[in-house]
């Protein structure tokens, strides 16, 4: 009893590793750019086994935008618009899904065009996980099983 009481402790102490261990990324892609497109899209899932988290902050490389930021979609009027956000949560024992038309990530400033079978690179920052490297291969299509 008193070294279970002593491991549960422990396990409290150390709350960045445990988050950390529990969020993992999966399905990145960016999409490929239609000719003349200042800007870029990119998308992932983010599933988490633990307790919730936020994705506050993306970073991508200065060679292939001027920045990142996080966007959603809303209904504006009968409109779909984007609408930069600051954070996107993930719930506790599930997943947030950025896709096409939901919540994604936008590349603002394009310095080229990014064509299929490249490969980007995204930080991901979370609030409690930390940061979070990413691949995303730049595809023309999204991949099937992100569309749900
Ligand atoms: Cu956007």
């Amino acid at each position: 009893m008193f070294r279970i009481l002593i491991l549960a402790i422990s396990l409290l102490a150390t709350p960045s590793i445990q988050a950390q261990d529990n969020l993992s990324i999966e399905n990145a892609w960016a999409r490929e750019s239609p000719p003349g497109s200042p800007n870029g899209a990119a998308y992932f899932t983010v599933k988490n086994a633990g307790k919730e988290d936020k994705l506050i902050g993306i970073s991508v490389s200065s060679e292939v935008a001027d920045r990142a930021e996080l966007h959603t979609h809303k209904h504006e009027g009968g409109m779909m618009k984007m609408q930069k956000v600051e954070a996107i949560e993930i719930p506790s024992s599930g997943h947030a899904m950025l896709k096409p038309h939901g919540d994604h990530v936008m590349l603002i400033g394009l310095k080229q065009l990014l064509k299929e079978g490249e490969t980007l690179s995204l930080e991901l920052q979370f609030e409690k996980a930390g940061s979070i490297k990413v691949d995303a291969p730049v595809l023309k299509e999204a991949p099937t099983g992100q569309m749900h």
